[in-house]
């Protein structure tokens, strides 16, 4: 493939597309325009997301957005285990801090771990406790590289860390890629924010289009004191709580 040909999509945008746009790989293919064709498609519902103009190539601003760094998450299609619309049965989660990593002291980590949970106890109904050994609802652990879950992390930027949708054992768990250089404040990457980022995930929620929701794919530095959710993010949250209590009100009905 011609690297400079910009009609073309490179290695680098077909993986992109592959793993967050659910491009399928395609591999039994002979008809060569039917996969242009879908990877057409797939970059024209990216720059939909990313609100670029909608060329279906991949242009400068395109390849601009794509080496962002940015959550592990796809923006479209199921991620792993369950399908519809994933949710916890309960309201009161615990969460386990698995190891630390070696950037910032203990006390820091928990702060910001400690935050990011904040973030979402306060606009729902949730809340969550710490556990310090056994098996909590929302594991959280630095990794690096393949760490067995079938998303393996890639190295310095890229891909920042990723989180499991509602559900029994990985569901609900949080990776953070351990090659970033994790802080508390603006260099490198902000542990609190990108925590916060993850946790919507953990309790069901997928990728927002709007760029100043939390929800949103790509990092962007925010200074910690003055972030702040986005309607976005409220609305999203609070209805996956009230489509949980919607469906508990049907199945009793049901029983009734
Ligand atoms: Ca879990
Ligand atoms: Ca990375
Ligand atoms: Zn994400
Ligand atoms: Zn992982």
């Amino acid at each position: 493939m011609n690297r400079n040909d910009p009609k073309l999509c490179s290695c680098f945008c077909q993986n992109y597309l592959q793993h967050f746009y659910n491009l399928e790989t395609d591999k039994q293919s002979r008809f060569k325009n039917k996969n242009i064709k879908t990877v057409t498609e797939k970059l024209k519902e990216m720059q939909a997301f990313f609100g670029l103009k909608v060329t279906g190539k991949p242009d400068v601003d395109t390849l601009e957005v794509m080496k962002k760094p940015r959550c592990g998450v796809p923006d479209v299609g199921q991620y792993v285990l369950t399908d519809g619309n994933p949710k916890w049965e309960r309201k009161n989660l615990t969460y386990r801090i698995v190891n630390y990593t070696p950037d910032m002291n203990q006390a820091d980590v928990e702060k910001a771990i400690q935050k990011a949970f904040k973030v979402w106890s306060d606009v729902s109904p949730l809340t969550f406790k710490r556990i310090y050994d056994g098996n909590a609802d929302i594991m959280m652990s630095f990794e690096t590289g393949d760490h067995r879950d079938n998303s393996p992390f890639d190295g310095p930027n890229g891909l920042l860390a990723h989180a499991f949708q509602p559900g029994n054992g990985i569901g609900g768990d949080v990776h953070f890629d351990e090659e970033e250089y994790w802080t508390k404040g603006s260099n490198g990457y902000n542990l609190f924010f990108v925590a916060a980022h993850e946790l919507g995930h953990s309790l069901g929620l997928s990728h927002s289009t709007d760029p100043g929701a939390l929800m949103y794919p790509t990092y962007s530095y925010i200074e910690p004191n003055e972030f702040h959710l986005s309607q976005d993010d409220i609305n999203g949250i609070q209805t996956k709580c009230t489509a949980n209590n919607r469906n508990n009100i049907q199945k009793v009905a049901q029983v009734l």
